[in-house]
């Protein structure tokens, strides 16, 4: 897997040498390339920003200069990703996409962002561009972004995790609900009992447990996630957990809120 990221601010990608990230790179699972955005400028000052045509606050960053960097990233089968408020929602079935895909090209805005026409031009040329937001919030520029990208993106590849079971067993992942809680030794710490059935040695209430848990998380935390939970895919069990928390099940409308 092959990752070019394109900013402004090099430096703040450093993070990519550290962690299981930098294991990977150095292992030969991964490889992330990052550039200076400058290093396409032919100008004595190195712009890569000009005033907003039509006016407004702040400056834009210039296709050309964008485009000279992208043509000399971007090949068949490259998927081009652009961090911008404005974008699709990040998810892990994004990462899961790109992590499938050989080569992904992140293009870091900052400023008021990228001018519109370069994600245009490259999805003309047939490249699959795709504009990604992190979530509801605004930030300087792309970069946090292109390191989540980055780190959920490295995870997912062949031997990147030590034991791939606990790629399966995540919140976010296939079963579309929040993970459960977990404990560890001491049994009690500062008067707080671990939940007993934890300590039983009775595989099946531990499993029925965590199911519940993760249930009832999903429930007070995102009810957003579980009401895309198909119908099928909740036993009795878990109806009469969320039972018990106000929801009711319909036909059409699977798992409904309270109120
Ligand atoms: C300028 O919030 B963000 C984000 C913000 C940005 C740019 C890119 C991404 C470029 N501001 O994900």
């Amino acid at each position: 897997m092959r990752i070019d990221v394109v900013s402004i601010f090099p430096e703040y990608l450093a993070p990519l040498d550290l962690s299981l990230v930098g294991k990977a790179r150095r292992a030969g699972l991964l490889d992330v390339r990052v550039h200076d955005l400058r290093d396409w400028t032919t100008d004595r000052h190195r712009t890569v920003d000009d005033a907003p045509l039509g006016g407004g606050a702040g400056m834009v960053m210039r296709p050309d200069v964008w485009g000279e960097a992208l043509d000399g990233l971007v090949e068949q089968g490259t998927e081009l990703v652009l961090p911008t408020p404005s974008g699709e929602r990040f998810t892990q079935r994004t990462a899961e996409r790109m992590a499938a895909t050989g080569h992904v090209v992140v293009a870091c805005g900052r400023y008021e962002g990228i001018d519109a026409r370069v994600a245009d031009h490259y999805r003309e040329r047939g490249v699959r561009v795709t504009e990604v937001s992190l979530g509801d919030y605004v930030l300087n520029g792309g970069e946090v972004a292109a390191l989540v990208l980055v780190e959920a993106v490295a995870r997912l590849l062949p031997g990147v995790v030590g034991n791939p079971q606990s790629l399966v067993e995540e919140s976010h992942g296939a079963a579309g609900l929040l993970e459960y809680p977990v404990f560890t030794r001491p049994p009690v710490w500062r008067d707080l009992p671990a939940p007993p059935v934890l300590l039983s040695g009775h595989h099946a209430k531990v499993e029925r447990w965590r199911r519940d848990q993760s249930l009832r998380r999903t429930a007070l935390r995102r009810p957003d996630l579980l009401q895309q939970v198909p119908l099928h895919e909740l036993d009795r069990d878990d109806r009469h957990v969320l039972e018990d928390l106000g929801w009711t099940f319909d036909e059409r409308d699977g798992a409904v809120p309270p109120g």
